[in-house]
């Protein structure tokens, strides 16, 4: 979406604006502004025209123009109905040197996790990456996954949806059988230098309105949970906190250990060099695991962790 179109929409979601008033603003002419109204009824948009001007009374459920408008973050939509993996996608518009935007899809065709293992994402999904430049070196960027997860496990409870986090990049929820599954997902990739990130990906996956037949064993979704919710606003719920927290780092930990399931959990964790098996008893900044094992306190930085049981 062009940047006289998201403005356009930041004007329409403050209030009615007449015409001439919006021509004014975008430094367009009242044709343009007539052109770009039509356009956004064409996508759905409800726009009536009364004496106050132009007044949104219906917005699409999803799509670019429904996710931008009312979006109180500073990000550009990108949107496809269909696409391979929305990381490929962002990779490539950073890569074009694009910073700030948001590549969402309704399903994609090629998912990814970590380690380059599959990600279920049948329509209906929220399947979404951020492409992010932030003022931080490339050792403190974990604090950007906890930060996604915080952002999803808040969104998820808006929608009455007790989620929980579990290190490093799972957002669980309990379903009848006293279980947890798997809600969401988060995949960070990153290209930069040590002391300077040049950019960053945020890949979220969120299992929202798909039924958890179709899913993995391990996995359920806000469908099955609440029944089918309104995943514009969902996204732009997880959105706005994402960038709130990612402009404010420090804030992150301790809202991680508000959500946090893994803490005082027995854990096995799986790091490229080892196993380590014990309690996990803190978090720490930039985004590390600390397990208390039989033999002393271990920092674990990276790994794929496993709840084995409550301490
Ligand atoms: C993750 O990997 O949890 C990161 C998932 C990130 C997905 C998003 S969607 C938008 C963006 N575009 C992409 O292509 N990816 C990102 P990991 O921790 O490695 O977990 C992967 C494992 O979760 C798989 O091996 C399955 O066991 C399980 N899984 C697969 N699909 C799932 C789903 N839809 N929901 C829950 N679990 C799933």
């Amino acid at each position: 979406m062009n940047e006289t179109r998201r403005e356009l929409l930041s004007s329409l979601a403050a209030g009615p604006t007449t015409g001439p008033a919006l021509a004014e603003q975008l430094g367009i002419s009242r044709a343009a502004v007539w052109k770009h109204v039509e356009a956004l009824r064409s996508t759905g948009f409800e726009i009536d025209s009364t004496a106050d001007g132009y007044s949104v009374k219906g917005v699409p459920a999803y799509g670019a123009a429904a996710i931008q408008y009312g979006l109180d973050a500073p990000y550009r939509i990108e949107y496809h109905d269909t696409i391979e993996s929305t990381n490929d996608q962002a990779r490539s518009l950073a890569a074009g040197g694009e910073r700030d935007v948001v590549v969402v899809a309704d399903e994609q065709t090629g998912g990814r996790g970590r380690l380059g293992r599959e990600w279920a994402s049948p329509q209906g999904g929220i399947w979404a990456s951020t492409v992010l430049q932030p003022e931080l070196p490339a050792a403190h960027v974990p604090i950007v996954t906890l930060a996604a997860g915080v952002s999803v496990a808040r969104a998820c409870q808006r929608v009455g949806v007790d989620a929980t986090l579990k290190w490093p990049n799972d957002v669980l929820v309990e379903t009848d059988t006293q279980q947890r599954k798997k809600l969401a997902g988060i995949l960070t990739e990153m290209e930069g230098e040590a002391d300077r990130v040049s950019w960053l990906l945020v890949g979220i996956g969120c299992n929202a309105n798909i039924a958890a037949a179709v899913l993995p064993e391990t996995a359920t979704s806000l469908q099955a949970v609440v029944g089918d919710v309104d995943r514009r606003r969902v996204l732009q719920d997880i959105l706005e906190t994402l960038a709130e927290l990612v402009a404010n780092p420090e804030g992150v930990i301790s809202a991680w250990k508000t959500h946090a399931a893994t803490l005082g959990q027995t854990v096995r964790v799986e790091t490229p060099r080892e196993t380590i098996e014990g309690e996990a008893v803190d978090i720490r900044f930039p985004g590390a695991l600390v397990v208390e094992t039989e033999t002393g306190s271990e920092v674990v930085h990276a790994g794929d962790c496993e709840h084995l049981r409550p301490a």
